[in-house]
């Protein structure tokens, strides 16, 4: 009766001031980025890749609201979204701190080129156009600087696709898939992780957590799961290690997909619950 257009306006209030805040970290929450409305109204495919000219506008305002919160000293969160989001974030984390290296926790490599791609979906590439390897795609000039193969290093591998295998082997890119995992335990994968990309503890980590890395039993409302991943400890033990490095500057928890057509509402609960207990860790959140 009193409302019109079937139009919902949510009011976020992150406020703690009735409570002791628990974790002592003052959250400022930017509201949801309207991202939708940088969508072109024409996006043909650029070769195989699908909506080029919408992902790269939507990364590169991410790369710059990373960047802004970087450079005000706050820790950067971003929540997604699918994991084209990370070309943005990574970029906007590199444009602060140069030398920063890469966690990648995934089922996926998402390292293919716009040549290798299958699918041409954007967030199975991310990886490849942080490195410089994409080759020039119109509307990608922005993606600056590139990632070093040698500050990145992946945990939770299982769904890689042949010429990504390849890409990794030729750049040398270390990688922990699931076997690893099960191998030396997590304790251990971490810390070989860690000492791959920042032996000294010197560089800033960005961690870009996609949360099919998880096993989907724990983790399944996400848009590609796959068998046979994380446990829900594994997963939190890696928050909880790279926090304890000091070195964390940057958070990405993507892959959550919230779409009630999608998936009921139980999963989604338990995929979101799941996600903002890994910010938790990452934020210092302890078992003791
Ligand atoms: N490798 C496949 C592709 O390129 C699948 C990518 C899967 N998507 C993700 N990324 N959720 O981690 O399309
Ligand atoms: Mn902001
Ligand atoms: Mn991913
Ligand atoms: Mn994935």
């Amino acid at each position: 009766k009193f409302l019109k257009n079937k139009s919902v306006g949510i009011i976020g209030c992150p406020f703690s001031g009735g409570q002791a805040k628990e974790l002592e970290w003052n959250v400022e929450f930017d509201g949801h980025h309207k991202l939708t409305e940088l969508r072109p109204a024409e996006d043909p495919n650029i070769g195989k890749l699908k909506k080029p000219r919408y992902v790269s506008r939507v990364t590169e305002a991410v790369s710059k609201a990373v960047e802004s919160h970087l450079k005000r000293g706050q820790l950067a969160l971003t929540l997604g979204g699918d994991h084209s989001l990370a070309l943005g974030t990574v970029v906007g984390t590199l444009s602060v701190h140069p030398e920063a290296c890469l966690i990648w926790i995934d089922a996926h490599a998402d390292i293919n080129t716009p040549e290798t791609t299958e699918s041409g979906n954007l967030h199975g590439c991310p990886v490849s156009f942080l490195l410089g390897i994409a080759g020039k795609v119109p509307g990608f000039e922005w993606v600056k600087p590139f990632l070093k193969p040698d500050r990145l290093v992946y945990i939770g591998l299982r769904d890689v696709d042949r010429p990504e295998k390849k890409i990794l082997k030729q750049l040398g890119i270390k990688a922990y898939s699931m076997h690893e995992v099960d191998k030396y335990g997590i304790g251990k994968v971490v810390e070989m992780a860690l000492d791959s990309v920042n032996p000294k503890r010197d560089r800033p980590i960005h961690l870009s957590f996609d949360v099919d890395g998880l096993d989907p039993t724990v983790a399944p409302s996400t848009g590609t799961p796959v068998r046979g991943g994380l446990t829900f400890r594994e997963g939190h033990y890696i928050c909880e290690a790279i926090h304890n490095t000091g070195c964390l500057v940057s958070v990405d928890i993507m892959e959550v997909n919230v779409n009630p057509l999608l998936f009921d509402e139980a999963s989604v609960f338990e995929t979101v619950t799941i996600g903002c207990s890994l910010i938790r860790c990452c934020l210092g959140e302890t078992l003791l």
